[in-house]
């Protein structure tokens, strides 16, 4: 039943916002940050502990060693059928804007042309001395943590922790998107975390109809929005 409503929605709509958390990358094997597809945990600490601004200062080499940990894990991991709809749906609608909290590149890796990474993306290092961004395709690393080649200062990687500040630019660009769409499309997250969770309440309070995809809903669209309970993977390509 909410299926077919959200197909009629849908098949309406012209501007539409697709906002992405772990869920939608739990069907290719990626551990998901708070439960549902599994949860992250590593030499014994959990993800939220090693993702922290605070454990940057504390300690760089242990934040590298579980940032290699998890470009291991991901470099075997392929986008799913969740990630290639969401990439198709880019010629669909007149306009489309795909936002994620992801920081793991399966949605480029799917064929999204434009995904606003709002957290970051672990496949990049940034300078803490003069902020160069450089690609990490070679794991795992001989040094680290390893130098920049601009000015042999630490790389950390280009993630943003709790405590730290979102890319202001992709952040503004995600809240136009929103306050222009009529559907938003949240998948895969628990909505938890802020401000990036504003993306689909600025949706709604635009009077936007958030459809929200997950085995067990958030329920940020609120009452009257349309909550499919299921996998993205199964429900997405329906879509
Ligand atoms: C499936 C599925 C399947 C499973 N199909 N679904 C207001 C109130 C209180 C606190 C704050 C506030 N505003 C800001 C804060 C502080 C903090 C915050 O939000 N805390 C809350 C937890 C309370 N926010 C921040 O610190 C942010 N910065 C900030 O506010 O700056 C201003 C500032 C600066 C200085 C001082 C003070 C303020 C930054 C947040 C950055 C978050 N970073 C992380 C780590 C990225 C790097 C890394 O990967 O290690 O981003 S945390 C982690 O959570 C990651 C995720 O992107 C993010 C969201 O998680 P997500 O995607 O929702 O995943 P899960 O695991 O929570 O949920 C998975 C879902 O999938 C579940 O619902 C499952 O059911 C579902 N699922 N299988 C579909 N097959």
């Amino acid at each position: 039943m909410s299926i077919k409503r959200a197909q009629e929605v849908l098949s309406l709509a012209r501007s539409v916002v697709v906002f992405t958390g772990a869920g939608v990358s739990a069907e290719s094997g990626v551990p998901t940050f708070r439960g549902g597809g599994g949860t992250a945990v590593w030499r014994g600490m959990d993800a939220m502990q090693l993702s922290s601004a605070r454990m940057v200062g504390e300690d760089l080499k242990l934040v590298w060693e579980w940032f290699e940990y998890r470009r291991d894990l991901l470099a075997r991991c392929e986008p799913n059928l969740a990630h290639l709809a969401i990439a198709a749906w880019e010629s669909r609608f007149p306009e489309f804007t795909l936002v994620t909290q992801n920081v793991d590149g399966l949605h480029d890796k799917a064929g999204s042309s434009a995904a606003i990474e709002l957290h970051g993306n672990l496949w990049r290092g940034r300078c803490l001395e003069c902020s160069s961004r450089v690609p990490l395709d070679m794991t795992p690393h001989v040094e680290i943590p390893p130098a920049c080649r601009d000015c042999g200062g630490n790389l950390r990687p280009d993630v943003v922790l709790f405590g730290e500040y979102l890319p202001a630019e992709s952040f503004e660009k995600a809240r136009e998107s929103a306050g222009r769409a009529d559907v938003c499309l949240v998948v895969g997250t628990s909505a938890l975390v802020y401000p990036a969770a504003e993306i689909p309440l600025v949706c709604a309070q635009r009077g936007a109809t958030v459809i929200e995809v997950n085995p067990e809903p958030s329920g940020i669209g609120g009452s009257r929005s349309i909550m499919i309970a299921g996998r993205a993977g199964d429900v997405l390509p329906l879509l």
